[in-house]
């Protein structure tokens, strides 16, 4: 996963002049949406609060821990965050390493160096307006064992929340993709991570909690149904789903199903959220360059944005310093989703 080549610059060139149309036919697409709505006549793209990506390397080496700086992890390159930010993008999910930022237990304190670096990148997202998603990449485990210890998770949130909680555009995302995991542990360490960021004074933020399997969106209606007992007092919470669209949803090859996979995996979600009074937003989702895969997302993200009622937006997976040819690789100037797909996905920003 990790590597230090860069995308071809051939393959770049030769997607770069495919991006120019694309970006046409998205138009084409949002368009004809558009006249088929008797709901709207704006874009259907005007409706999502938050268009992004997710920034992903200072989580990487995971199973080496603390790891060294500029081996194992790096952190976001400012200067490809800055050129995203230009493109219109508006959220980053920035990724870390749980057992990086609290190194001895998780009542434990922020190790100062990596804190700060976190920082430094977040405070370079939203002192340019945007907004950044911290995102502790952590599967609900902590040095491999899923975390059981409810209070203690709450302690670690109180810890990080309280180095956030004076700037407004942070949103704070409790774990990375829950998975195989007691499904009432799941709800209580949300439950936790919420009421330990509240108490750290961060009030003023949104909170995005995550479901168990990976929080797909394609089960969630059968199987995080119970996370609608979720209470925050500020009524600030964003449901985070993950969507990937190749066969098994893992989001591991190029291919995906269908041309209309996209919204069919998401439907079900949207009826949830709706059903429930509640709000979510798509945290990774991403399909390889091709144009089943490029149908496939327009169909998902069309139909984010006609039910942006309930829906506020999505984020790729991922931009990063050290993806190098890495299929959905989002890092300008030459990633290869980022050459193929930036066109289009600009359209969804608002
Ligand atoms: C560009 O598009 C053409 C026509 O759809 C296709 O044949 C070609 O393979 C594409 N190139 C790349 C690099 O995707
Ligand atoms: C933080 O970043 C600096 C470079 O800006 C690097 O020298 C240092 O090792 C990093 N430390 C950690 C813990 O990430
Ligand atoms: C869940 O969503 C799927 C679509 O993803 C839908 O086919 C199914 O009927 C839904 N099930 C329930 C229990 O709502
Ligand atoms: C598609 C993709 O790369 N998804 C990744 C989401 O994040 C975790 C951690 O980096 C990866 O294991 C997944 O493969």
């Amino acid at each position: 996963m990790r590597s230090f080549i860069l995308g071809s610059a051939f393959a770049g060139a030769a997607l770069a002049a495919n991006s120019t149309t694309l970006a046409t036919s998205t138009l084409t697409t949002a368009t004809a949406t558009t006249a088929s709505s008797s709901t709207s006549a704006t874009s259907a793209a005007a409706g999502l609060k938050w268009f992004g990506i997710n920034l992903s390397s200072a989580e990487f080496g995971s199973g080496t821990y603390p790891g060294t700086w500029g081996t194992e992890f790096t952190f976001p390159d400012d200067t490809a965050v800055s050129t995203l930010i230009s493109d219109g993008y508006n959220i980053f999910r920035v990724a870390f390493s749980m057992e990086r930022i609290v190194p001895t237990e998780l009542t434990g304190a922020a190790d100062a160096a990596y804190l700060a670096n976190l920082t430094e990148t977040v405070s370079h997202i939203t002192d340019s307006g945007a907004y950044a998603v911290l995102d502790p990449h952590n599967f609900g485990r902590y040095y491999g064992d899923i975390i059981t210890d409810t209070a203690g998770f709450g302690t670690f949130w109180t810890t990080l929340a309280t180095a956030f909680a004076d700037n407004a555009n942070v949103i704070f995302d409790t774990n990375n993709e829950y998975h195989d995991m007691d499904q009432t542990l799941v709800l209580n360490l949300n439950q936790a991570a919420i009421d330990g960021i509240r108490a750290a004074g961060a009030t003023s933020q949104t909170i995005f909690v995550e479901g168990n399997s990976y929080t797909g969106a394609w089960t969630w209606n059968t199987t995080n149904t119970n996370l609608a007992d979720l209470t925050d007092p500020q009524n600030l919470l964003v449901y985070e789903m993950h969507q990937y669209l190749d066969s098994d949803g893992s989001g591991t090859v190029e291919a995906c199903v269908s041309a209309d996979i996209g919204v069919q995996r998401v439907v079900g979600a949207t009826t949830w959220l709706r059903d429930n009074g509640k709000v979510g937003i798509i945290g990774e989702f991403a399909g390889g360059a091709n144009d089943v895969c490029e149908s496939a997302i327009t169909g998902m993200l069309d139909h984010l944005a006609a039910n942006s009622d309930v829906w506020t937006g999505a984020m790729w997976w991922a931009a990063g310093p050290w993806w190098g040819d890495y299929i959905f690789s989002f890092e300008p100037p030459s990633g290869t989703a980022y050459t193929y797909y930036n066109s289009l996905l600009e359209t969804y920003t608002a």
